[in-house]
């Protein structure tokens, strides 16, 4: 019984430490700061957009919290999101030239926002 014991340590011990097979390899792409290169995020609410200052070619959500469409489109045409219905957003590339862009949201004209490019 105590050589049955003894065995069973054994064995466990073997499992645990010798086994040269690898842990999976830590390829998760885990760290936030990685993950937020090159994404931003822009945010809709009260039927105002905050402002927001991205590196050029940016991918950026448009994050509507509001009841009604919303869209983002360049006074000079440089970008436009589709428009961003409650609960679903929408993305779309910052512009890839340097620059302070102008943008409004088609459907409610008054709502304007300024993209900055550096
Ligand atoms: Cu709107």
């Amino acid at each position: 019984m105590l050589a049955g014991v003894l065995a069973l340590s054994v064995a466990l011990l073997g499992a645990c430490g010798g086994s040269s097979a690898a842990p999976p390899a830590p390829t998760t792409p885990a760290a936030p700061a990685a993950a937020a290169a090159g994404t931003a995020v822009l945010k809709v609410h009260d039927f105002a957009f905050d402002p927001l200052t991205v590196a050029p070619g940016t991918r950026i959500t448009l994050v509507n919290s509001d009841s009604a469409p919303h869209n983002a489109t360049a006074t000079d045409g440089s970008f436009k999101s589709a428009d961003a219905t409650p609960g679903h957003d929408v993305s779309f590339a910052a512009p890839s030239k340097p620059g302070a862009y102008s943008f409004l949201c088609t459907v409610h004209p008054n709502m304007k926002g300024t993209l900055t490019v550096k």
